[in-house]
């Protein structure tokens, strides 16, 4: 089973370190490194077009999307964060591949960091691990019920 992770690299400082826990989670979960494809995107809002997009080429099985909106003094976390949530929902529904929410949506940097810690907390690893249920769903008593 080949599963992508999608990540932004907007806060980075946050994002690498769920992109560390989503590969444990991964691993864990029985996949070797070489079932692990990493597609790096600028921000939340275009990770889902690259999640459809890799879901649609038929090569993986689930997609962990990983992101970290932090508020800010604008408007524009609603929107990035809304756009973001609602797409990825839109992509696999269109794609029927199981893709995760691992966007974090903090009032602070401190909160994002509080969710990326190493080891269980680190939501990329909690994302990764819902990712493997879903898609093994799909395979197994849903897609093969013999
Ligand atoms: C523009 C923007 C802002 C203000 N904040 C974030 C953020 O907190 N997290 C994130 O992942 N991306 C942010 N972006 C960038 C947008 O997601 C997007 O990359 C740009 O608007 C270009 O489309």
């Amino acid at each position: 089973m080949r599963i992508a992770i999608v990540v932004a690299r907007f806060n980075d400082f946050v994002t690498e370190r769920l992109l560390s826990g989503a590969r444990e989670g991964l691993l864990e979960g029985g996949l070797a490194e070489t079932d692990i494809e990493v597609l790096w995107v600028p921000g939340a809002f275009e990770i889902p077009l690259a999640a459809e997009a890799v879901a649609a080429t038929g090569r993986v099985a689930g997609v962990v999307c990983l992101g970290c909106l932090i508020k800010g003094a604008t408007p524009h976390f609603e929107y990035i964060s809304a756009a973001c949530a609602h797409g990825i929902m839109a992509a696999q529904s269109k794609t029927g591949v199981p893709m995760a929410f691992g966007v974090l949506t903090t009032n602070s940097a401190e909160e994002a960091l509080e969710r990326a810690v190493t080891g269980s907390g680190n939501k990329g690893r909690e994302a990764a691990a819902a990712t493997l249920d879903m898609a093994r769903l799909l395979a197994g008593p849903i897609g093969d019920p013999s």
